[in-house]
């Protein structure tokens, strides 16, 4: 590949015909990602972000994690006030080893008080990372489990009671991974990060006219969540992913405030599903579109040995932006609900691998028998009248916004819960249930997606929809200090739709 032809293209400023072997991404495959900054017709380099796997000290795994801010040039032209995890934004990939014993001390150098999550993981709830765990500035936490959890792709992220849309907006989130490198061996599952592994962190963010994140908290966009029109991928527009091999593994995550993806690639091609939120399917589902909510993730494999240049795309029409438009019966949000390229990749120069021709990954446990200790109901609610237009409340669960002192239910350790998840209002909601990975039963009582056929720790939750989820309590009591559960839009999280559990 010619690297001034590459470039040209990428400044879309060719002209006349080019042979399509020599095209790697179209101007109208570029077109689209304009943001405030027009015009960013430019092309990155993709940011593999930095590997963090601690330090063994007497047996432990230990982290040292500083909460920072700095600035970042994330647009072409213009710098960005930004916070990030041991970074000026975002944050280091966090890789752990299953059966560890882990141990996260986490430093706030802010000037704010912040909480820092581990998003999936079942652990005590005084290490969990919630509201409850709030560091103030200047000061250490140290949080310390053992991995129970399956090899799986995480999130850790801000949860500062109120505040966790604007902490994660302006950079506090990564990607955490809990790795079994000889299971991924024997199934032929591309394991080297950065080699044939890969994280790919989804984020949109809107910006001011001097650069700065914009994020307002209007009525407008609590209720659909804080979206913006330039799509970073591991924190940086535009990029091209020059991956070492031809058979790729992509860790997708959709770190986004609000926003839902509808992933294609842009040649329709068929990639392999093998892991949801909490790990390994039982077997790998062909696909060709997969939809990510807030807070999901996605493990797929990506045959690339024709050698062909692909961008990896969102489609419009899913998400909540929709719905505004259906609402408002006019074009408002049409800037924002359009397809978006969010990560070029040219495996023109990469390595030759081998296939992947594994179908059948692991068996998960059979939980269809299972004595269900409690039974609950959810109700994902935003109340649209008075309260909602002019007041701050109106987004509850079961008729009750998020309260610090309240403990909405009580579970018991070593037992198992069946929670059914309602949505009577007009929005999608992802929710999210801290300390497990669950199994969706039924979506409306029919089998749910593929990617939602693993273990899970979030499920959208459409309008109008009932979901069943059946997850086990773990091993951890605590009368004092709880889980949340919640919706992961994190602006309607912010605004109430958030409960408390404890687990005695
Ligand atoms: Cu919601």
């Amino acid at each position: 590949m010619n690297r001034r032809n590459f470039l040209r293209q990428g400044l879309g400023i060719t002209s006349g015909l080019i042979t399509a072997a020599y095209v790697p991404f179209t101007l109208a495959e570029t077109a689209g990602q304009t943001g405030i900054s027009k015009p960013n017709y430019y092309l990155n380099d993709f940011n593999l972000p930095a590997l963090d796997e601690g330090q063994t000290i007497q047996g432990k795994q230990v982290f040292k994690l500083a909460l920072q801010q700095g600035e970042t040039r994330i647009l072409a032209d213009k710098t960005t006030k930004t916070i990030g995890i041991n970074q000026d934004f975002l944050a280091p990939v966090l890789r752990m080893k299953k059966g560890q014993v882990v141990r996260m001390e986490v430093t706030n150098n802010l000037s704010e008080t912040a909480a820092l999550h581990w998003h999936g993981m079942v652990l005590p709830a005084s290490e969990d990372g919630g509201p409850h765990q709030a560091i103030q500035p200047s000061k250490t936490w140290v949080a310390e489990w053992k991995i129970l959890n399956e090899a799986s792709t995480l999130f850790y992220h801000s949860h500062t009671h109120n505040q966790t849309g604007q902490q994660v907006w302006r950079g506090l989130g990564g990607q955490m991974q809990i790795v079994d490198e000889d299971q991924d061996a024997e199934l032929g599952i591309p394991h080297e990060y950065g080699i044939d592994d890969y994280p790919v962190i989804l984020m949109d963010r809107a910006f001011d006219e001097s650069g700065e994140f914009y994020y307002s908290n209007t009525r407008m966009n609590k209720m659909l969540g804080m979206h913006g029109d330039v799509m970073l991928v591991n924190g940086v527009a535009n990029s091209v992913l020059k991956p070492k091999k031809t058979l790729v593994r992509l860790r997708l995550h959709n770190a986004s405030n609000a926003r839902f993806y509808d992933l294609v690639f842009s040649d329709n091609r068929a990639f392999q599903l093998i892991a949801s939120d909490g790990g390994l399917l039982e077997r790998s589902y062909s696909l060709r579109q997969i939809r990510l909510a807030p807070g999901e993730r996605a493990e797929i494999i990506v045959d690339l040995s024709d050698r062909k240049p692909i961008t990896l795309k969102t489609i419009k029409g899913y998400g909540n932006l929709s719905m505004r438009m259906g609402m408002m019966g006019g074009n408002s949000a049409s800037d924002l609900d359009q397809d978006f390229n969010l990560l070029h990749i040219d495996p023109s120069q990469s390595e030759r691998s081998a296939a992947f021709k594994t179908t059948q990954l692991v068996t998960l446990p059979d939980w269809s028998k299972v004595e269900v200790a409690q039974t609950r109901q959810m109700n994902l609610e935003m109340q649209m009248g008075p309260r909602m237009m002019f007041g701050s409340g109106g987004f509850t669960i079961n008729g009750q916004a998020m309260n610090m002192n309240v403990i909405n239910e009580v579970a018991h350790a070593n037992t198992f819960e069946l929670w059914e998840l309602h949505n009577p209002s007009m929005m999608h909601h992802p929710f999210h249930v801290h300390n497990t990975q669950f199994r969706v039963l039924d979506r409306n009582g029919q089998a749910p997606y593929p990617w939602e056929r693993g273990y899970k720790d979030v499920v959208t939750v459409h309008k109008d929809e009932t979901i069943r989820i059946l997850f086990p309590t773990g091993p951890y009591r605590d009368e004092l200090i709880p889980y949340m559960y919640h919706c992961h839009i994190l602006e309607h999280e912010d605004a109430g739709m958030m409960g408390q559990f404890t687990v005695v």
